[in-house]
């Protein structure tokens, strides 16, 4: 008996110890004055760093608007590039509070990985790009070719997948980054080159002649998009969730950067709620009433993010398409502030 005691108390303490070392997130955030936060470093229109170091992209603004919520200053963000091997151990360890890294929301990176993913920023879907002298038009003239891809991605395993259900036959050649990986594609080690569309939108800036290539019109996987936390932490989870939804809320209740002072004053009941006019929503996340105000602020909504970061604001004028809020044809949606 006296023996089972002990074992339980150590046990015990051992899950205290754990809970304590995971929990907190918000407060450690706030302790230390500035977000940790894990980004992309090559990837135009979502993570990349300019010659002097000023950060920009989808997942970018993200980040800082977390940081706009919290601190009420977008720039209290230290960014940490990472690749796509080494994200999740990033997270994992501690290394940086948030993931957004146009990272794929999978039931094995919550399950297995300890983790879990907030709230979708875009949706995404995997693709091809081929050189147009090789005269294809379909992924289904793809059989036998040679395929660039980056390594610890969900776009290795769809690729396989892809080529095994229509019975083709697939030589892969896979890289540690995008620029190795593009660099292969580009000298002709492959025929084609395999990523999340947004990505080969994105690459195919990069390149010394962006119109020698084609996007090919398959898209053979979903792919959303989101940021990560570690699991173990409500409060961090809903803090960084409801900062997304509240981007979209804004955008569906035409807040923008540059009326946001304006609707302060608007007599709507939602809008008066998501401005912090009424209610303590903002408190009830562990932030303050004006949350929502400062976000859109200082960052903006979220039709504002994409277009200035990838819409046609951007060299990469992707379409709003399945990101158009789902009251314009589109595929997101808040659940509501109140
Ligand atoms: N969404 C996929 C793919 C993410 C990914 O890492 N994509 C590549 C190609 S677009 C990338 O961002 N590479 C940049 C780098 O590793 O520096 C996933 O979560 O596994």
């Amino acid at each position: 008996m006296r023996r089972l005691l002990t074992i339980c108390a150590v046990a015990g303490a051992l899950a205290t110890f754990a809970s304590a070392a995971m929990a907190g997130t918000l407060d450690e955030v706030k302790k230390r004055g500035m977000l940790n936060c894990g980004a992309n470093g090559q990837l135009p229109g979502f993570g990349l760093p300019d010659a002097q170091g000023n950060w920009a992209g989808l997942d970018v603004d993200f980040c800082r608007a977390l940081a706009a919520a919290i601190f009420n200053d977008p720039n209290k963000v230290k960014f940490v590039a990472l690749t796509a091997k080494d994200r999740f151990t990033a997270l994992q360890s501690g290394d940086v509070d948030v993931l957004a890294r146009n990272t794929t929301w999978t039931s094995s990176r919550e399950a297995q990985l300890g983790l879990h993913g907030t709230a979708v920023n875009y949706y995404d879907g995997q693709g091809f790009i081929v050189r147009k002298d090789l005269k294809i038009k379909s992924a289904r003239e793809l059989d036998g070719a040679t395929v660039c891809v980056q390594q610890g991605t969900t776009t290795e395993l769809n690729l396989a997948d892809y080529f095994r259900a229509n019975k083709m036959q697939l030589k892969s050649v896979t890289f540690q980054t995008l620029d190795q990986a593009l660099g292969a594609y580009q000298s002709g080690r492959c025929n084609a080159f395999t990523t999340d569309a947004s990505g080969l939108y994105a690459s195919r800036l990069k390149f010394a002649k962006p119109d020698d290539h084609i996007i090919l019109p398959e898209i053979i996987s979903k792919e959303p998009l989101a940021p990560f936390v570690r699991q173990g932490d409500s409060q961090w989870l809903n803090v960084v969730r409801w900062t997304q939804f509240a981007m979209l809320i804004a955008e569906e209740d035409g807040i923008t950067k540059a009326n946001v002072d304006e609707q302060l004053k608007s007599s709507n009941p939602e809008i008066k709620r998501v401005l912090g006019i009424d209610g303590n929503f903002g408190e009830q996340l562990g932030l303050t009433k004006d949350w929502v105000y400062r976000i859109v602020k200082l960052v903006g909504n979220y039709g504002e993010v994409f277009e200035r970061n990838v819409g046609q604001g951007s060299p990469l004028k992707i379409a709003r398409g399945l990101n158009a809020l789902w009251t314009k044809g589109g595929i997101q949606y808040a659940p509501p502030i109140r």
